[in-house]
């Protein structure tokens, strides 16, 4: 029976960089999810009948949400919902569900790299049919949707069982609970060279992925240990847990740290990696080199040809503003199309849907590629693994060697977190203040050639997007760019993002801080970053 719930309306549900995020007891407070969810609904069209496709990274209130979501989706008229087997779905292998089988849309239960727990975070993303995050127009109609939503509609019935793989009727819906594993596994057999990634394994190339007790864990025993023949317990956190083991499931130098300190020493592997709450992020290690996920993609983008997948090569390349300029010289030498975004995953569907931009990534350790509408953490992994299986070569050697034939982007992201809100507006209010007197203004060494607050033209469908970052950019390619950041769940965190270019390759081996530390030390300087926060320090570096 379906019943129709009076709710009133909630004024914090505006969608972030990546969908509602906010910790669980808010998403816990009555109506909370179920207004967001119908108001989701209620911003679509033409959905009667058709295939919504439902999972999470299995974080603390994923089942609860998703019962909820079931019972949302039969009472507006969905005709079927695909969900993975105990409400688990990477975010990439959603997106893959939803391309495969031509799903409507799906929501995504997730809040990615936050950590997880009852009173940790939650958070709702709502996916279109090409697989990717709703773009702002949709995101903006279903936040002003929760402004003056009144009811919502709900199947009363029991339950769906999620723990066994079948058809279920739920109303005149049908419920499939499919296998959250092959569909993707499947397709990461289908673009890279296993054959060749198992006889590098199996030659004695030691692989670890950590995978931070979230959801990875399942894809990457699946795909590391089973298909490519890697020594069981090369999957280390496998098991995804709903607090992902008290951990911050964020997978960079400070709460990966433990799987870089292994690769580093001289016993341990030879390639680490990890990957975040929900499977899109990955950091990439190696021997004696820690791969940026700026260098990464522009690593992956000159080798693409290695896989086959991309045998044929790639049509373009995207990246977020904030992300080194690293790909846009392997862009230039392939006399292929280059693209800068705001930060935000969704910003690169249009150019994916184009065929403008074949490969995507952001500094914020995401990679991914038209082989669906999400970044993609074991994607990027397995594509490191295929380029080192074809050119023999370790980590280390293939990033000083691409180093030393483009010239390194020395880069850095610091994060100033849970800063106060007001402080933070404050701080990038100065600094839209600022921002015509800065060109011509001398820092030491450094000239100021340009300043401004990034905005975005979508080559695609010419929408735009203002406010993107405020970027300083100075003479001779280093720049210092201010964002604040859309994901977060408390206060405010302020994102520095700091970039040198260094063609010499006689100075590619010195330590990051300190090749930064000039434009580190004017970025205060510009910002008055540590009076405004009242920090010494950030609290994250990467
Ligand atoms: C999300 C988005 C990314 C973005 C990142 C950081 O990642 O999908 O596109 O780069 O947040 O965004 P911000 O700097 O606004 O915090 P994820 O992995 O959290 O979904």
């Amino acid at each position: 029976m379906i019943k129709t719930v009076s709710t009133t309306p909630y004024q914090d549900q505006k969608p972030g960089t990546s969908g509602l995020r906010k910790k669980v007891p808010v998403f816990a407070q009555e109506n909370y999810a179920e207004n967001f969810i119908q108001s989701i609904f209620d911003s679509l069209e033409g959905f009667e009948g058709k295939t919504l496709v439902i999972g999470g990274d299995g974080r603390y209130y994923n089942r609860e949400v998703i019962q909820k979501a079931l019972k949302m989706a039969a009472a507006s008229g969905f005709g079927k919902v695909m969900v993975g087997r105990g409400g688990i779905l990477s975010t990439p292998a959603a997106s893959h569900v939803i391309r495969k089988y031509g799903a409507f849309g799906g929501i995504v239960l997730s809040a990615s790299h936050n950590p997880g727990g009852p009173t940790e975070d939650f958070g709702i993303k709502y996916n279109i049919g090409n697989g990717g995050p709703a773009p702002e127009k949709i995101t903006d109609a279903i936040f002003a949707r929760t402004k003056v939503i009144d009811t919502y509609k709900i199947l009363d019935e029991a339950d769906v069982d999620l723990d066994t793989v079948g058809l279920y009727a739920l109303g005149d819906m049908i419920v499939e609970v499919i296998d959250p594993v092959k569909d993707y596994a499947d397709l990461m057999e289908s673009l890279f060279d296993f054959g060749a990634i198992r006889s590098l394994i199996g030659s004695g190339f030691r692989v670890v992925i950590d995978s931070m007790s979230a959801v990875t864990g399942p894809y990457a025993v699946e795909i590391l240990e089973k298909r490519l023949g890697a020594p069981a317990g090369s999957v280390r956190n496998e098991v995804p847990l709903p607090d992902f083991g008290h951990h911050h499931p964020d997978p960079n130098l400070v709460h990966a740290k433990e799987l870089y300190d292994d690769v580093m020493s001289p016993q341990g592997p030879d390639f680490g990696a990890a990957s975040d709450g929900d499977g899109d992020r990955n950091m990439v290690v190696g021997k004696g080199m820690f791969v940026t996920p700026s260098d990464s993609l522009a690593i992956i983008a000159a080798n693409a040809t290695c896989a086959p997948g991309y045998a044929d090569g790639i049509a373009g390349i995207a990246r977020s503003m904030p992300t080194s300029g690293a790909a846009d010289r392997v862009a230039e030498k392939l006399g292929i199309g280059m693209y800068e975004t705001p930060t935000g995953w969704k910003f690169f569907g249009n150019l994916l849907d184009a065929g403008k931009a074949t490969v995507c990534g952001e500094e914020s350790f995401g990679t991914g590629s038209n082989h669906v509408r999400e970044k993609d953490g074991l994607w990027a992994v397995l594509f490191w693994l295929n380029i080192i299986a074809a050119k023999k070569k370790s980590v280390k050697e293939i990033v000083e060697a691409h180093w030393a034939e483009y010239g390194r982007n020395y880069y850095s992201r610091h994060d100033y977190e849970e800063v106060d809100t007001d402080a933070a507006n404050g701080l990038v209010a100065a600094l839209r203040e600022k921002l015509n007197s800065l060109p011509g203004q001398s820092f030491g060494a450094l000239k100021v050639e340009a300043a401004d607050d990034f905005a975005y033209n979508d080559p695609v469908d010419g929408s735009v997007s203002k406010n993107q970052g405020i970027r300083v950019l100075f003479e001779g390619g280093s720049r210092v760019v201010f964002r604040l950041s859309g994901t977060g769940t408390s206060g405010a965190t302020l994102r520095l993002y700091v970039e040198r270019y260094e063609p010499d390759s006689s100075r590619h081996d010195i330590e990051t801080q300190a090749a930064l530390a000039d434009l580190i030390a004017v970025a205060d300087e510009i910002a008055d970053i540590k009076k405004r926060t009242g920090r010494d320090a950030p609290t994250v570096i990467t």
